[in-house]
């Protein structure tokens, strides 16, 4: 069976990775247009490199959870070809042993030069950092998809959902374009659709299969 999967923050949850749309409306502590906006970071480039220098710390003191180990399972199923569509930028589903993962929203632990276009593995802070290994340029950005700008490898992925025969949602909100109309793609390409989230999300009823609870429990649940 072909099986496209796409993961949000809530799969990362249980891991201690915290979730966007919290009720105070704050990114941990926050605002959304001065760190994930092309124009926040032309604004003031070392609070973004700093907000996006921490969460990349903050990646080694997290794991990988059930939910991410068994996708990596099913993965390894013989009867199966899974593609998981991430928009998380931490790396914790390769961590969990998943090979195939396109990570449409970027990396934590890539750095691009606006300068020359170059992109690199980066685990360094960005902020007082060397600077593009490239070109030299001093500020380098955070490899991640800001609003409005194109999220990667989306040729790949309608590819993917074209071919799929289940498509499967994990832990997001459903607020962000264009991973909120993957369902509706997936549906129109004829594959049916499962959503996995603690709760309903704002595309719930576009799926013909919900199951709310946490990732932790219903993603090995569904798995095994
Ligand atoms: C659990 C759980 C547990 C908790 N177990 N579950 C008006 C209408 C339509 C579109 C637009 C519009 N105005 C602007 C747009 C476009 C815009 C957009 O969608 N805006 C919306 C706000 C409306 N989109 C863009 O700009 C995108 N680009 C674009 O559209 O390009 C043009 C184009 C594309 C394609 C074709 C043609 C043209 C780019 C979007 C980039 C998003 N980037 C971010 C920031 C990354 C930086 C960073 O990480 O710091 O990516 S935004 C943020 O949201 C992040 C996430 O990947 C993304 C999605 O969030 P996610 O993962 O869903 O998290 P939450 O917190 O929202 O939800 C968590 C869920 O988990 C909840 O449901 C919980 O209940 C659940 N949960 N614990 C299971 N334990």
């Amino acid at each position: 069976m072909k099986i496209v999967v796409l993961t949000g923050a809530g799969i990362s949850a249980e891991s201690g990775v915290p979730t966007f749309r919290a009720s105070d409306g704050l990114w941990e502590g926050h605002r959304v247009e001065d760190v994930a906006t092309p124009e926040g970071f032309a604004r003031d480039p070392e609070a973004v490199q700093r907000f996006y220098d921490d969460r990349r710390a903050h990646l080694a003191v997290v794991e990988p959870n059930p939910a991410h180990r068994a996708l990596a399972e099913l993965e390894q199923h013989e009867r199966h070809d899974v593609l998981v569509v991430t928009q998380n930028v931490d790396d914790l589903h390769e961590r969990a042993g998943s090979r195939s993962v396109v990570h449409m929203h970027g990396e934590l632990l890539s750095a691009w030069c606006g300068a020359c276009d170059g992109r690199f593995r980066w685990d360094a802070p960005l902020l007082g950092g060397p600077g593009c290994p490239g070109c030299g340029e001093r500020t380098l950005r955070p490899d991640i998809v800001w609003f409005g700008e194109l999220p990667y490898e989306l040729d790949r992925i309608d590819d993917a959902l074209r071919g799929a025969d289940l498509f499967v949602s994990i832990g997001t909100s459903g607020a962000v374009y264009p991973a909120a109309g993957f369902v509706t793609a997936a549906r129109a390409y004829g594959a049916r659709t499962l959503e996995l989230n603690l709760e309903p999300s704002q595309g719930s009823l576009m799926f013909d299969e919900r199951r709310h609870g946490p990732a932790g429990t219903v993603v090995p649940a569904w798995v095994r």
